[in-house]
């Protein structure tokens, strides 16, 4: 952005702070990661003036952000997508996402107050932090104990979020999910058969992470069955090789 841009936006800025000419907000949505040129709304419909005033009233659009996401098409009236909108770059960890500008026309002056509402796109797949881990768990564990799993990342909001978990079929183990609306789920292990580390002293599993999008993303762990021999006078060894990214451990026993 040059010097001149700048200064005319500071200028503008300054007569905005100075002035106090606001009509009603225009609220208009648009989704993340749309094409340049999709028209967000009519903005000579939503001033309620005809094209011509768009060009012959010098209509300026102004905002504080670094990129210029949003132009004036004057020839139709609508408001087009300029830059590509990324929703998670602009509000992460946040579950509404908005963009703000101001529509200003001269002869007379008018300024409308424009708020954009960035909808969420399920383009994330959740993921785990790490690559690995490993649980022991004593073979005197009772049934019906619950082991804390590794949680999923999404960084997509609200049903685009993390939203489930399965685990791949075995004797020992089930998954206790928990998950609410607007929330990302988590999962527990329960054990549900008596580990016998003498018949089996490892067991591995497969943990995958399902978003709520449609389709739906997944991000998957692959659990290699491995008997090991020195595990034998050892707590019982649960072990697993993660092939995505995935979160810290939280483990009740470790
Ligand atoms: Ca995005
Ligand atoms: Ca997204
Ligand atoms: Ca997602």
């Amino acid at each position: 952005m040059g010097s001149g841009r700048n200064n005319e936006i500071l200028c503008w800025l300054l007569v905005l702070i100075l002035s106090d000419w606001s009509a009603a907000q225009i609220s208009y949505s648009v989704s993340e990661e749309a094409d340049k040129g999709t028209v967000v709304g009519n903005l000579a419909k939503d001033l309620n003036v005809s094209f011509r005033d768009l060009q012959t009233r010098n209509l300026n659009l102004v905002s504080g952000y670094s990129k210029k996401y949003f132009e004036a098409n004057v020839k139709t009236g609508d408001l087009c997508v300029n830059e590509r909108i990324d929703r998670e770059e602009l509000c992460p960890n946040t579950i509404k996402c908005t963009l703000n500008l101001e529509a200003i026309l001269s002869n007379p002056m008018i300024l409308h107050r424009i708020e954009v509402v960035i909808v969420d796109l399920n383009d994330n797949a959740p993921t785990f932090v790490e690559k690995s881990h490993s649980l022991n768990i004593s073979e005197f564990s009772p049934m019906g104990e619950h082991f804390l799993l590794p949680l999923a990342l999404d960084a997509d909001t609200g049903s685009n979020s993390v939203k489930s978990y399965r685990l791949s079929p075995n004797e020992y183990f089930s998954l206790d999910v928990q998950s609410g609306v607007e929330q990302s789920a988590s999962a527990e292990l329960v054990l549900v058969k008596a580990l016998d580390r003498e018949k089996q002293a490892v067991v591995k599993l497969a943990l995958t992470a399902v978003d709520g999008g449609k389709p739906p993303k997944t991000g998957s762990v692959q659990i290699h069955h491995q008997n090991n021999s020195r595990c034998r006078w050892r707590p019982y060894y649960l072990c697993g090789s993660f092939f995505s990214q995935t979160p810290p451990l939280r483990a009740k026993h470790q």
